[in-house]
């Protein structure tokens, strides 16, 4: 079975939104043209509580992109974004949410980040990803969506080290890039520890 795993497709990480990804929105008209070519469809949602410590807001003196060690972690200080129930946090509206099977929400403990749509930053805590796969027969996850060189990347990683098929739809995904050339190495990493890099029109 293969199942189309959407990352973090949301509001505030599109132009205009409060941490925009660069052309974040460009991917939305590739994953509708093969969302249907899938067997399973599932999409994270980026979920925090207005207090979560990965904002520079909740650390006096901080700005954004400051990196600190939030309980014994490194953290890049982020602008508040996909706060739950907000606008923000809303699946992109173009996106077609009917097509969508199943929502992992993810980033709702306020003391620990989430980058990965599998697992918390300290790994203690599963999404429930994973076992909703396992349980549909999921061998092989393409995953698409925001950020590359972040919650993509980490999830990408993750789906590897469970056991499954990865592919990353490069088309279908943009970055972040806080230091210039966090995309290209991101997709290095990616292809490295066996993540095939596909384009959509290949799938
Ligand atoms: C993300 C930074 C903070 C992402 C989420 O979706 O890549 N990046 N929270
Ligand atoms: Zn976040």
């Amino acid at each position: 079975m293969r199942a189309l795993l959407l990352v973090d497709v949301q509001n505030d990480f599109l132009p205009g939104g409060s941490l925009a990804v660069p052309e974040g929105d460009q991917i939305i008209p590739v994953i509708s043209d093969c969302i249907d070519r899938f067997d399973v469809v599932v999409a994270t949602k980026d979920w925090h509580p207005a207090e979560h410590e990965s904002f520079a807001s909740q650390h006096f003196g901080q700005a954004i992109g400051d990196q600190i060690d939030l309980h014994g972690l490194p953290q890049i200080l982020w602008p508040d974004h996909c706060v739950q129930h907000s606008a923000g946090s809303e699946f992109a509206e173009n996106l077609d949410a009917a097509a969508i099977d199943h929502v992992i929400y993810k980033g709702d403990d306020p003391q620990v980040d989430s980058y990965s749509g599998f697992f918390d930053n300290d790994r203690r805590h599963a999404t429930g990803l994973h076992a909703w796969l396992l349980a549909k027969g999921v061998t092989a996850v393409y995953v698409a969506g925001l950020a590359t060189d972040y919650c993509v990347k980490f999830t990408a990683l993750d789906a590897i080290d469970l056991g499954y098929q990865v592919y990353l739809i490069t088309d279908a995904c943009r970055g972040v890039n806080l230091q210039p050339g966090d995309v290209t190495a991101a997709l290095k990493q990616m292809e490295a520890s066996g993540v095939v890099l596909v384009n959509s029109t290949d799938i």
